[in-house]
């Protein structure tokens, strides 16, 4: 069994799948902080968690071109300096059983929690970069490939590869981190050393990154070129051709209502019920305001956005925890609730997943709907 050492995981961790290991945890405990605790950030993995000794580790870098591979140990990446950004990290598949109920589409069925914020420690790639001779200024290169050193039985290997000027961008941000909120990563988090690039879908954040490659190409691997894109509705497995649709890189502005979850008898306190939830942005925009709705979008009420770091435009990388105290009709017994969010280039989210179905059910970020029963 290729995944026997794999790490024991927090109980809380809800499996979407075991081989390899999926999980996420319920909208209530998500909500809880804003720095999603390390035991209860969602793990995504597509194949077994390697083991990597971080005495003998070297992280190599090959520049197209220049027929020379240069190595660092961890001491010596550590060495650079230290940089830490707070960001949040969200699969390109979060909240994709919602979209399910539209038509079935292929992949994992994650439910609104495939997200989480941490603060992330390490060396800043840009740095990395200009120390082997790769700058802004760069004409031929366009990708920073990324590969893990993961691998299944076909020797199948994780990998995925950004824009380079994301990657030398001052205002890119994107870290190789060795510490994710203050501790060492943890197994199932990319140790010893994971690639965060913040406003980028999950997929680009390699982990148990062994190797980069500045090249004049996206990368190869499977992941980047025939998953984690976008198609249209009418797209689906026959008629598919991977090659027309890029790989999805920044992500579109979702949200969602964390307490109460679907199904929850809530307790109404003078005619209000309370909702609390989050909503984020990718790109590095900022949520600007968050809409809550119980009767359908006739009526709006603008939510209180309760954390929020205070990082600007278009480098703010985290998400924002909000809560709402709302008007309900005391007569009715059901309400369901909508939340919207709005980031700050004024884009909003989808009303319902008809029309942004996909087949791979990414980037399903239509309005977040919840029914609840009211209780006195
Ligand atoms: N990196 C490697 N090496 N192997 C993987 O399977 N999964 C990717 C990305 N990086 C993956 C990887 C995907 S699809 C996501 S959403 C994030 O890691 C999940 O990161 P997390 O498990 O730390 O939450
Ligand atoms: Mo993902």
């Amino acid at each position: 069994d290729p995944y026997a050492k794999d790490p024991i995981r927090h109980v809380a961790l809800r499996p979407a799948n075991m081989k390899p290991f999926n999980a996420e945890v319920s909208p209530a405990l998500l909500c809880e902080s804003f720095l999603t605790p390390n035991d209860l950030f969602y793990v995504r993995n597509h194949l077994p968690v390697p083991e990597v000794d971080p005495a003998t580790f070297e992280l190599e870098i090959e520049v197209e071109g220049t027929r020379k591979t240069v190595s660092f140990t961890l001491e010596e990446l550590k060495k650079f300096p230290k940089a830490t950004i707070t960001a949040t990290l969200m699969c390109a598949g979060n909240r994709r059983t919602e979209m399910t109920k539209v038509k079935a589409v292929k992949g994992l069925s994650w439910g609104p929690c495939a997200i989480g914020t941490a603060t992330w420690s390490g060396v800043r790639l840009r740095d990395l970069l200009q120390k082997v001779g790769v700058t802004d200024d760069e004409e031929t290169l366009k990708h920073v490939q990324f590969e893990g050193l993961d691998f299944d039985v076909t020797a199948n290997q994780y990998g995925a590869s950004i824009p380079l000027w994301k990657a030398v961008d001052k205002r890119g941000d994107v870290i190789l981190a060795y510490e994710m909120n203050g501790v060492p990563l943890p197994p199932d988090h990319g140790y010893p050393l994971r690639v965060v690039v913040p406003g980028v879908a999950g997929a680009r954040n390699v982990k148990w990154l062994g190797k980069i490659v500045v090249s004049q190409q996206e990368s190869s691997s499977h992941w980047q070129q025939n998953d984690y894109k976008g198609f249209c509705p009418s797209i689906d497995w026959n008629n598919a051709d991977f090659s027309t649709a890029p790989a999805i890189q920044e992500m579109p502005v979702i949200s969602a209502i964390c307490r109460p979850a679907e199904g929850d008898v809530v307790k109404v306190e003078n005619g209000f019920i309370n909702l609390k939830g989050y909503a984020w942005s990718g790109g590095g925009q900022k949520i600007i305001r968050v809409d809550v709705t119980t009767d359908g979008g006739k009526t709006w009420q603008i939510a209180k956005l309760d954390d929020q770091d205070a990082a600007l435009p278009p480098r703010h990388w985290a998400w924002t925890l909000w809560s709402a105290r709302i008007p309900v009709d005391p007569k009715l017994k059901e309400v369901e609730i909508w939340c919207k969010a709005v980031d700050s280039c004024y884009n909003t989210q989808p009303e319902s997943f008809e029309n942004i179905w996909n087949f791979r059910g990414v980037l399903s970020n239509a309005y977040h709907r919840v029914k609840v029963k009211l209780g006195q």
